[in-house]
């Protein structure tokens, strides 16, 4: 039997993959990705394909840096594991709390590590209870995120979220989590102009405290750039607006940095690039570009010392600054650091991705071309004028548009209509140049089938 169809069969008979229709998935069998190097994937098959995805947004260095497996088989053989709990540390942990309360902004010098974005996401909820009740005001504890974010899979990180579809399996929100709209000017803001839109959108912020009661809430949570929901870059007047109402009320501010964190908006944070001022943020994915589970919560000092006179509070994980991770994550960020390869990004890579991406919104199908950083979408549209949704079910145009990216050797993502992408930092303009060829070609295969089916 060909080996790609054997792994193909044992996967469907053993392994459930995430955010999956399972059966349907099994019927057709699922791609099998071998190795990659740099920013190319390679499959079972032997085919490459240019990772405009830098794996899930995370791997910001590249693949196959053979300084990370150094790093990870040396620390295996001197502590493999140790835990942090009853009074205990150890020097990979140490160092890497150390770094990064030095790239974090300077009045955030504390970290809680986590194994997953959404397992620090549940720390963030349970700390910032915890941080009122201590105050002494337990009853404030109404966390506010917004539709269409990703705040992660678990109970309480796709509470935070706000995605319908996933609210709607296992009985989710839990209570007192609430959601505003999201600042997405090119599908909601109808005829305001982007200014006015983000303005508005930041408004409904104040109006939820003022609705719920500043005594009732807690802490308003989001993403500089929703990620997942399809690379949503507020309008310039959106985060001023957030921080303004945050610091009005005294309401604690959650940046969740898991995407854009460690270089990915062309600076350290995107609270940097947004000029955001958070209370605690959120980070994973780029802080050991993915190459080992690690995450955790930067906590600002007012949090920190808010929360030293409750005495314990009650919450870590087994893997909690894990010596392994804590190394690799390390040895990550000095590549990141020494290699430039984060102000590269925001004075080389990114304005040549920025331009040759924005062009894209030439072609027939793209309604806007959007990137900051290296992060960026295509909204496609059967109508750029009027900014029209395809009719029938979202998703449609997004999925064939996705299978011709992979077809031609790009892995480009769809969320709904939109195209998306966010290469690993380390690409270099002779690949940009490849990815853009790629997706152009990508774009003509899709209006074709899109024409042919009636679509447009
Ligand atoms: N916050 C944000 C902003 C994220 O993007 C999480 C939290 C959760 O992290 P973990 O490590 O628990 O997955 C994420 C994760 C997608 C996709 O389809 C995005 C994520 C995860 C899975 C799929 O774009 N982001």
């Amino acid at each position: 039997m060909n080996q790609t169809v054997e792994f193909q069969q044992l996967d469907a008979a053993h392994h459930i993959h995430p955010f999956t229709d399972t059966a349907a998935l099994n019927e057709k069998g699922a791609r099998v990705i071998t190795k990659a190097k740099g920013c190319f994937l390679t499959d079972s098959n032997g085919k490459e394909y240019l990772d405009g995805m830098a794996g899930l947004w995370c791997v910001n260095i590249g693949y196959g840096r053979d300084e990370m497996a150094d790093v990870a088989a040396r620390q295996m053989r001197e502590l493999p594991y140790y835990n942090t709990f009853f009074q205990t540390t150890h020097p990979p942990a140490i160092a890497l709390a150390k770094r990064i309360a030095e790239l974090a902004p300077a009045h955030m010098n504390h970290v809680l590590f986590a194994g997953s974005g959404s397992e620090a996401n549940d720390t963030n909820l349970r700390m910032v209870r915890h941080y009122w009740a201590v105050q002494g005001k337990p009853e404030k504890n109404i966390i506010i995120g917004r539709n269409n974010a990703y705040h992660g899979s678990t109970v309480a990180g796709a509470s935070l979220g706000g995605m319908g579809a996933m609210h709607k399996q296992g009985g989710l929100p839990i209570p007192d989590i609430q959601h505003i709209g999201q600042p997405h000017w090119w599908a909601e803001g109808e005829d305001m102009t982007p200014a006015e839109f983000g303005l508005a959108r930041a408004q409904e912020l104040e109006q939820a405290i003022l609705h719920y009661g500043v005594d009732r809430v807690a802490a308003f949570i989001a993403e500089p750039i929703q990620g997942a929901g399809g690379v949503i870059i507020p309008p310039e007047s959106y985060w001023p607006e957030i921080q303004r109402i945050v610091d009005h009320y005294g309401i604690l501010l959650i940046a969740d940095e898991v995407i854009c964190g460690f270089g990915r908006t062309g600076n350290w944070f995107g609270s940097n690039t947004f000029n955001i001022r958070p209370d605690i943020m959120t980070i994973a994915k780029g802080l050991s570009s993915g190459y080992i589970p690690i995450a955790g919560s930067i906590v600002s000092d007012r949090v920190y010392e808010g929360i030293l006179p409750g005495g314990e509070f009650y919450h870590g994980y087994t893997y909690s600054s894990h010596p392994v991770a804590c190394a690799v994550a390390l040895e990550n960020l000095r590549i990141l650091d020494e290699e430039n390869i984060v102000a590269n990004v925001r004075e080389k890579t990114s304005p040549y991705m920025t331009t040759r991406w924005k062009a894209l919104a030439e072609h027939p199908l793209v309604g806007e071309a959007r990137m900051c950083g290296l992060m960026g979408a295509l909204e496609l549209t059967p109508n750029k004028a009027s900014r029209a949704k395809f009719e029938g079910e979202a998703g449609v145009v997004g999925l064939m548009c996705r299978e011709h990216s992979f077809n031609n050797g790009l892995v480009m993502r769809h969320v709904g209509d939109k195209m998306i992408i966010s290469p690993p930092l380390v690409i270099s303009e002779s690949e940009i140049d490849l990815l853009i060829e790629r997706a152009t070609k990508t774009l003509d295969m899709t209006y074709t089938d899109a024409k042919k089916t009636g679509l447009m």
